[in-house]
């Protein structure tokens, strides 16, 4: 088990939604350590990035329209095994293999608008982090709850 970091944002359909409570009570339950979050509107550029790995995909476009249409609140979470406990409390990215029970089985139909975003490996998530936050938005503090929570 390794100490991990990852990123996550709540796309726009969750703060349309009144759902983003729901949403971050799931992630704080499950034992994640919230060290930054913040609500904010990605510009076109900064989502062109972010996704860079899809530019030319079919659904490019699409995703950029659905991505800078609202806010978003984007968070650093750590925890053992961050990243690959916040990918499974997600579900898979197709909303048709989405298990219920997961945060996209549960609240998403369509896979464009799968409502979360979670980095994928340590080095998307180191690169995803630098993309939305400056060092300082990222607060060091003692999770007293770490002895229960691990
Ligand atoms: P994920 O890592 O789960 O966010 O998935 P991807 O990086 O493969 O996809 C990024 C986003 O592109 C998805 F969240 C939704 C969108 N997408 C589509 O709209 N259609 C597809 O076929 C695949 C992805």
């Amino acid at each position: 088990m390794a100490h991990e970091r990852t990123f996550s944002m709540l796309k726009p359909g969750v703060l349309q939604r009144r759902i983003s409570g729901e949403i971050i009570s799931r992630i704080e339950k499950k034992g994640f350590h919230v060290t930054a979050m913040k609500i904010m509107r990605i510009s076109e550029e900064l989502c062109r990035r972010h996704y860079s790995e899809h530019e030319g995909k079919p659904f490019f476009p699409g995703l950029i329209a659905y991505m800078t249409s609202g806010p978003v609140i984007a968070m650093v979470l750590e925890g053992e095994n961050a990243i690959a406990h916040l990918r499974l409390l997600c579900g898979a990215t197709n909303v048709d293999e989405a298990a219920p029970g997961t945060i996209r089985g549960d609240y998403a139909s369509v896979t464009r608008m799968n409502i979360i975003h979670a980095s994928d490996s340590v080095e998307s998530a180191e690169r995803e982090i630098k993309l939305f936050f400056k060092p300082e938005e990222i607060l060091e503090y003692v999770d007293d709850s770490a002895h229960w929570l691990g």
